[in-house]
């Protein structure tokens, strides 16, 4: 479950994700074809959900295949959380409102995508307009959902103080079956209200907690 350990990782991948800073033009947009749709869809894909998907992508201009997320990682599809930056913005928008078991064709702009930069590491000229598409396997609740609040909260405060943390990752580590000597622990709890305790008062409260901003909280 490492909801609160996966946060590092997470902020990481947004860096090298982003940093772009270009300008967004507006005119253009991301288009949307929705391959297939499972007739039984009573979930949808929202932001700060945690989505396992399969991606490939193309270059719109000669159709190179740019990237696979099947030949990466062994097969395994993507796990990343939706609408946050963790992928470029085409795709935050494109896989809204997906369904598990969804198949999507999506043509995303420049300006959505790598812009007038490119991305020479991941193959991607300037200007280039992408396509990807994409099947979506599972939306489950984010790594910071309002259910994971609460599970935290034990005396309901609404408050997440370090102790309540600490049994939170006791627990989740005992689920690993890694023994962590009691000094790592530490410092991932300390490491943990570094980034998130921002008025320094030692509980974590719901807004500091909740940087994917869903409604919930
Ligand atoms: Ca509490
Ligand atoms: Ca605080």
């Amino acid at each position: 479950m490492h909801f609160l350990l996966g946060l590092p990782l997470f902020f990481c991948m947004c860096s090298c994700f982003h940093g772009q800073g270009q300008k967004k033009d507006r005119t253009e947009e991301v288009k949307i074809e929705v391959l297939h749709r499972p007739e039984n869809c009573t979930k949808t894909s929202r932001k700060g959900d945690l989505l396992n998907a399969h991606y490939d992508g193309y270059l719109a201009k000669d159709g190179t295949k740019f990237y696979c997320s099947r030949t990466q990682n062994e097969g395994h599809p993507k796990w990343f959380v939706l609408g946050v930056g963790q992928v470029i913005e085409g795709l935050d928008i494109a896989m809204m409102d997906m369904c598990p078991g969804e198949k999507r064709k999506v043509i995303i702009p420049p300006s959505f995508a790598y812009g007038k930069e490119g991305y020479a590491e991941g193959k991607i000229p300037p200007d280039a307009t992408l396509i990807f598409e994409i099947e979506l396997y599972a939306v489950t609740k984010g790594p910071r959902s309002i259910e994971t609040f609460k599970e935290i909260d034990m005396d309901k405060d609404k408050q997440l103080s370090k102790a309540e943390i600490d049994q939170y990752l006791r627990k989740d580590f005992e689920k690993d079956e890694k023994p962590r000597d009691k000094s790592y622990q530490n410092a991932v709890l300390e490491d943990i209200f570094k980034k998130n305790d921002h008025n320094g008062d030692g509980f974590i409260s719901p807004k500091e907690y909740n940087i994917y901003q869903h409604d919930e909280l």
